[in-house]
């Protein structure tokens, strides 16, 4: 009997990379996806295409985390051994605009899914494995460099005071229901899928269209921010492994490199022979009333204990990201040259 696996937040960058990973280890995957009026489904579209076989075993199915009935019936639909809760307003700068909403999506429908989780173990009788994306935003004004599952949390945003709330909640549910529940504190990870909003695929898709003539200026904002940089690609692997453990428990999971917004741009427009000062205004919008300042990740327990390491460095994976962003700009002056706007 194939493993059955549900994910929150399968459209998303995360989930495409672990749909990809888990139905290469020959789970069946199910995913909560929320009805939108455009289609959400381009990072997960050639899973459908890959083979008949596969696209029986990966189905989407209407849900949102807010919505407690839609979680209880999927899960009863499918009965998962695993569960895997990615779905999140996950943009820091937007939580500042909408904190009520992003606490809701973050926390209260972390608890949502936990408590149809528990009526799901306790009354159904299934044992279930569960994972939460808790976030390294949560240390925040780091109290220590590097960060490892013992430094003390001091989040900086309502996303993070949110996934603090998420983080407690994953590891009450572990305590008070015995349900094996793990965080995976996750430090920033990147691929040519990341939303076109976050600083380095903003940078990379930016600089791929200034190099074909597509555009002319890149408006950012704090460029000395420092981030533990991974590709996405490594670390679903490591959520995987968190679930197959002995026992439950949370793990750090990050390069321990930390570069700045600055040495990004170095990177990326570097490998394009561009300097980035020609291009880059700053523009006070994209500033934060509160920033995290550098974050660095110490991931020797995930490395000890779960025998995970990352694979793609930091220059690799910033060349990763312009080489496909690059892909897409020759797309658009393709268009652009026979007469189309883009
Ligand atoms: P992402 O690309 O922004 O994807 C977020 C996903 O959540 C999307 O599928 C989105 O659906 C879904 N979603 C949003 N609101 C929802 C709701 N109310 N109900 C159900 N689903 C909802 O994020 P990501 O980079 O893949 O990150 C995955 C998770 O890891 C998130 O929880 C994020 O906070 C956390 N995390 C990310 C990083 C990182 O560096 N990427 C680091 C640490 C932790 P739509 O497509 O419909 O919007
Ligand atoms: O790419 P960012 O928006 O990512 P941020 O805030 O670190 O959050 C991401 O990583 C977290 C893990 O630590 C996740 F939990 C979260 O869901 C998300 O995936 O910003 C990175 C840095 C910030 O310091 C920001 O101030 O880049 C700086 N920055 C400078 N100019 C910018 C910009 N960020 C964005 N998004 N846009 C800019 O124009």
């Amino acid at each position: 009997m194939r493993k059955r696996a549900l994910i929150s937040g399968i459209t998303g960058q995360d989930g495409s990379y672990l749909s990809e990973f888990l139905l290469g280890k020959g789970y069946e995957v199910h995913g909560i996806m929320r009805r939108c009026s455009s289609f959400t489904t381009h990072r997960i579209e050639h899973l459908y295409q890959d083979s008949h076989e596969q696209e029986v075993r990966f189905k989407l199915h209407y849900g949102d985390l807010l919505d407690p009935l839609s979680l209880r019936r999927v899960i009863s639909d499918i009965e998962p051994e695993e569960v895997y809760n990615l779905g999140a307003q996950s943009h820091v700068k937007t939580s500042f605009e909408q904190p009520a909403y992003t606490a809701e999506v973050v926390g209260i429908g972390t608890l949502n899914l936990l408590e149809a989780l528990r009526d799901y173990q306790d009354h159904a009788g299934h044992a279930v494995r569960f994972y939460q994306a808790s976030s390294s935003e949560m240390y925040g004004n780091v109290r220590e460099v590097p960060q490892s599952e013992v430094t003390r949390f001091y989040p900086r945003s309502p996303y993070a005071c949110a996934k603090v709330f998420a983080f407690w909640q994953t590891i009450n549910y572990r305590e008070a229901y015995n349900i094996f529940a793990c965080n995976g504190v996750l430090f920033n990870h990147e691929s040519p899928r990341r939303g076109e909003t976050f600083v380095t695929r903003k940078i990379t898709r930016a600089a791929s269209r200034i190099k074909l003539g597509l555009q002319d200026k890149l408006f950012l904002g704090n460029l000395d921010a420092k981030r533990d940089w991974g590709f996405a690609g490594d670390y679903v692997e490591a959520m995987w492994l968190m679930l197959q453990q002995q026992d439950p428990d949370d793990y750090v999971v990050a390069t321990g490199e930390t570069h700045s917004v600055r040495e990004f741009l170095d990177e990326v427009f570097g490998y394009l022979d561009l300097d980035w000062s020609d291009y880059v205004e700053i523009d006070p919008q994209y500033f934060r009333p509160t920033e995290v300042n550098i974050l660095q990740g110490d991931a020797s327990k995930a490395e000890a204990l779960l025998g995970w390491s990352p694979k793609v460095s930091f220059s690799d994976l910033a060349r990763m990201m312009v080489d496909a962003d690059l892909q897409t700009a020759e797309q658009e002056a393709a268009l652009v040259a026979a007469g189309y706007a883009v």
